[in-house]
């Protein structure tokens, strides 16, 4: 889109208005392709009135406090969670919902086989229906927003409109939300249009419920138009659009036209002992530890780990020829439980203030806690339903999939170059999943291509950030399966093509694949885990540098004997032997599971992935003799 000159913003803070009082707005100088979307929606959401957000601390202060008025979130003790809050969400409302996530493109085979495919006409007249009237009784907020820093060639922008003030005060602690991305919108920045509703309009007189929602739920990208429908739900990804819906379904369109990659990553950074720091990007599905290897601690001595980004990675190519990355987000929308002293204390220290969260407990003096947390659960708290519980009743006390929003700011390991506006340079890729049997503790590819293939046969058990069933495996290629805005085998062309762009550039970054999830045979895992993963990473920094030795075996190589360091570690041999243990008959099987899945992408699956699916079976069929 692109915009007429306009004049600077002003900057009165009165930027709430009632509907009909255009002559107050018109003071304020919008974008006018921002101000006539918004004057369309208005005339067809019919909000009471519309609040153009700022993004000052003020503004957040006064919607936390009109959000604890209307019983949507309650401010924890001052004195053991600073300015905190709690929110309860609705019990049908605590996870993203796939099954009402579209891909609406002309051609259903744009959006592919593992997309819910909408035709775009009928579904913009089934969301015209859903949204008439749908914001009635409430405020219209307007809430611009930049995905990474502003000034960085890789910013993007976008405004959202919605009617939850506690959608407004996540995506405040998500993007840089306010009137520097408007600026930049003003000065002629294309953005993308995403509107959002909790679809429980409220009649004159009506009072509200702490959590409004609806039980249809709609999540919807137009990836031809750069367009985003949301209806429904408040709870994360479904809600806080510039989130799964922009920085990754619309901009993987984004990135496959314009020649980058947006990824479903964490970003780190590695300093070794000898001071030489490496930037690492990881992919795993949703709620396999990824804020956890974002903030680990490592326990190597000397090592140090620092966090750009724990869940989304935009990659280009510099103009220096090397393969650079941004953390497009400024906050951390994390799973609590799992969450804990142990696990992640660096997570646990970034809480330690000026916090929501979503559907942990609370504690009788007004703390939180969830599972995971401490070892042992308080002897009674308030649970994420805000009924009263004790520890053994039988249910858990917060919600598995229940949530931290706090900005990467106040993340005590948070790199210096996270916001760089030049990216950091990436020296390696890693691609996992959670898989208790199988799939060994890390691999590394034989090259570009090999790795792709690698990112497209991940398969991971399900957890809870999604509907579903928790535990049941499945395949999700390069952890995207619920975030690419076009169809798979498309996108792992466009790896594939990228790879050949980048083989041309620069030195192309090395590429594993890891599973910190494997278990022996009376069912626990064998790998520690959590700050032992360094010794992983000790591992594939050496083989970057050429210090450290590995095997080939069919699926790829694996650590020589003595190359991982496993010094202090209680692991006996067996379990070491298991770790790394590779199966060609129960890999054959795997490569007929990979096959199957391949093959639901028809033609449009690129011949290299099938190429490598058949150098693997034939080198596990060598192996078996
Ligand atoms: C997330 C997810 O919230 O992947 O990051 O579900
Ligand atoms: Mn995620």
């Amino acid at each position: 889109m692109t915009l007429i000159d306009r004049p600077a913003l002003a900057t009165t803070t009165d930027s709430e208005t009632e509907v009909g009082a255009t002559a107050a707005r018109a003071d304020r100088s919008y974008p006018a392709e921002v101000s006539t979307w918004v004057d369309g929606l208005v005339e067809h959401l019919q909000p009471a009135a519309v609040h153009w957000v700022d993004g000052s601390t003020r503004e957040r202060h006064d919607l936390l406090q009109l959000l604890v008025t209307n019983g949507t979130i309650e401010q924890l003790n001052p004195d053991l969670r600073p300015y905190s809050f709690l929110a309860r969400s609705a019990e049908s409302d605590v996870a993203r919902l796939e099954s009402r996530t579209f891909i609406c493109t002309d051609d259903p085979a744009d959006a592919g086989p593992t997309n819910n495919w909408r035709e775009p006409a009928a579904m913009r007249a089934e969301l015209d229906e859903v949204f008439r009237g749908s914001m009635r009784g409430r405020t219209m907020y307007v809430v611009p927003f930049a995905m990474g820093p502003i000034g960085s060639p890789m910013a993007r922008f976008g405004v959202q409109v919605t009617d939850s003030p506690y959608v407004v005060v996540s995506i405040g602690t998500m993007t840089r939300m306010g009137d520097a991305a408007l600026a930049a919108i003003a000065r002629g920045a294309s953005w993308v249009p995403a509107v959002h509703s909790v679809g429980a309009p409220l009649a004159p007189g009506e009072t509200d419920v702490p959590w409004p929602c609806n039980d249809t739920k709609y999540i919807v990208q137009f990836p031809a138009t750069r367009e985003i429908w949301s209806y429904g739900s408040a709870y994360g990804g479904n809600a806080i659009l510039a989130k799964k819906a922009y920085a990754l379904r619309i901009a993987s369109v984004m990135a496959r036209d314009e020649g980058w990659l947006a990824e479903h990553m964490l970003l780190i950074k590695v300093t070794p002992p000898s001071g030489r720091s490496y930037h690492l990007a990881a992919a795993f599905p949703s709620a396999c530890g990824k804020t956890n290897m974002a903030m680990m601690t490592p326990n190597l001595p000397g090592w140090k780990i620092e966090t750009i980004g724990d869940d989304i990675a935009w990659l280009w190519i510099g103009s220096d020829g090397r393969l650079r990355a941004i953390n497009p987000e400024a906050g951390f929308f994390g799973v609590a439980p799992g969450t804990g002293v142990r696990t992640n204390p660096t997570a646990v220290d970034a809480l330690w203030g000026n916090t929501i969260f979503t559907n942990v407990a609370r504690t009788d003096d007004g703390d939180v806690w969830w599972e995971g947390l401490s070892d042992d659960a308080p002897a009674h708290l308030t649970d994420w339903r805000g009924e009263s519980w004790t520890p053994g009743s039988g249910t858990t006390a917060a919600h598995p999939n229940a949530r931290f929003t706090v900005s990467a700011r106040q993340c005590p390991s948070i790199a210096d170059d996270w916001d760089d506006p030049a990216g950091v340079v990436i020296d390696a890729i890693i691609f996992g999943g959670r898989r208790a049997s199988n799939v060994p503790l890390v691999v590394e590819a034989r090259d570009w291509d090999h790795g792709v293939f690698m990112g497209a046969t991940i398969a991971s058990e399900q957890t809870a950030a999604a509907e579903g069933t928790v535990g049941e495996l499945r395949r999700d290629p390069f952890a995207m399966l619920p975030f690419a805005g076009y169809n798979m085998a498309d996108y792992f062309g466009h790896w594939l093509d990228f790879g050949r762009r980048l083989r041309r550039s620069a030195r192309v970054p090395r590429v594993f694949q890891v599973n910190w999830f494997r278990k022996g045979a009376d069912g626990s895992f064998l790998w520690p885990g959590f700050g032992d993963n360094a010794r992983v990473l000790e591992w594939m920094i050496g083989r970057l540098d050429g210090t450290r030795t590995a095997v080939d075996t069919p699926i790829g190589s694996l650590p020589a004997a003595g190359a991982l360091n496993v010094e202090g570690l209680d692991l006996d041999a067996d379990a070491l032997t298991e770790l790394f243990r590779v199966d060609p008959e129960a890999f054959l099987h795997e490569v007929d599971d990979i096959e199957s899945f391949f093959a639901t992408f028809g033609d449009r699956m690129p011949s290299e992935l099938s190429r490598q699916l058949d150098l693997l079976r034939t080198r596990l069929q060598a192996e078996l003799g």
